[in-house]
């Protein structure tokens, strides 16, 4: 009995001494943990007033490093806005011409984002031009739409991006916020870069938790120099550090990320155009460039209006074309505003960022 006894304590004290050994193992495991978390430079702390990240000019890597040789052409981009525009349009030319056709590609045009009134005045003039050259046959029809899109695009329009004559070139990015602006400089950077231009981008977004990190990768990348402040910084004292180093450093161009919105009582408008001034007072802002996503439709227009009467836009960059079924956009933002479209984004790697040429564009959404 004794000896049953002495064994059933022996195995309780064994259970007991072996569960204590695992929790004082798995205590140790979160302090080592949350030492090494602590351990972990928060940049944010180290940073002084201005950060400077120089060019890095090793290779870059990343998920959405360019993928040369395979990348899609614009018309398979475009699909979403193909499928509709194109699907519809043959769905309504598939039964004959009649009255109800015209109507019907009036409410395609429109769907498709291309405006309402632009839309009546297709019609109008296709209708005229139908009658003129007598055409009956849907695919001739078809090939006399893609004729008056084309026709609605201004051909004169410089859609070249400025550069200075001479001393640093800047390029300010202004939007509403989530429209790509910190991307598309990314991937202005890395094009720039391309063409041996040095380049420069500051973070004068510094309303956006992590702005400056986004901006950060997209330097490395595209092996840009970085200006930045601590998060809630003035966005001018950003954007007078940057030129003042772009200049020092004779960097070529320089790209001045924005906020979208802003969590003071300043309206974003004022802050934009100081941060304008600001660039101004030493040097000139080669172009405005307001970036509009194409999934937004009609509200493009609408901060297309504010951003144009603020700033003083010199061009619109037109991002998520690839995922936006209402490619017809472009035609609404060109016929309503005295600005032209100089970019597009297509897609959220490195290359996905195109000059805007009219014909391509119609030809890749109705072929
Ligand atoms: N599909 C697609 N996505 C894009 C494109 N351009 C940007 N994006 C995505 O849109 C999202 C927002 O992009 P950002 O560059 O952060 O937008 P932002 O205007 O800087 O946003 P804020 O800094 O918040 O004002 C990201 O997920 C991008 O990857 C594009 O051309 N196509
Ligand atoms: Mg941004």
């Amino acid at each position: 009995m004794d000896t049953q006894l002495l064994v059933i304590i022996l195995v309780v004290l064994a259970v007991v001494a072996s569960l204590t050994g695992l929790a004082l193992r798995a205590r140790d495991r979160r302090r080592s943990a949350e030492d090494q978390t602590s351990a972990t430079p928060d940049s944010a702390q180290q940073r002084g007033p201005v950060v400077v990240q120089e060019t890095q000019a090793q290779a870059t890597t990343g998920a959405t490093a360019p993928s040369v040789g395979r990348r899609p052409s614009l018309r398979d981009r475009l699909t979403k806005s193909r499928a509709f525009l194109s699907d519809r349009l043959s769905e309504v030319l598939g039964g004959g011409l009649d009255d109800d056709t015209w109507e019907d590609i009036e409410t395609v045009l429109i769907q498709a984002d291309i405006g309402v009134e632009a839309a009546r005045r297709i019609v109008e003039d296709l209708r005229a031009k139908a009658r003129e050259r007598r055409i009956t046959d849907a695919g001739e029809l078809r090939g006399l739409v893609a004729e008056e899109l084309v026709s609605l695009f201004d051909f004169e329009r410089d859609r070249a991006l400025a550069f200075a004559p001479e001393g640093v070139t800047v390029w300010l990015v202004v939007g509403v916020n989530g429209t790509g602006k910190t991307t598309t400089i990314g991937k202005l950077a890395n094009d720039l870069e391309r063409r041996d231009k040095s380049v420069a981008l500051a973070a004068a977004d510094t309303f956006r938790a992590a702005a400056d990190e986004q901006l950060a990768v997209w330097a490395e990348r595209s092996k840009a120099h970085l200006i930045k402040h601590q998060p809630g910084a003035d966005p001018g004292a950003v954007a007078y550090d940057a030129f003042a180093f772009a200049r020092a450093r004779s960097i070529d161009v320089l790209v001045v990320d924005t906020a979208g919105r802003l969590h003071t009582k300043v309206p974003l408008m004022d802050e934009l155009g100081k941060v304008r001034r600001v660039i101004e007072k030493e040097g000139k802002v080669q172009e405005v460039l307001l970036v509009i996503d194409a999934t937004g439709g009609q509200n493009g227009l609408v901060q297309a209006r504010e951003f144009a009467a603020a700033t003083g836009v010199t061009g619109v960059v037109l991002t998520k074309l690839d995922g936006s079924a209402k490619g017809g956009i472009a035609l609404a933002i060109e016929n309503t505003f005295d600005i032209p479209i100089k970019l597009i984004g297509i897609g959220e790697s490195i290359d996905d960022l195109e000059p805007f040429d009219p014909k391509t564009y119609v030809d890749a959404l109705l072929s």
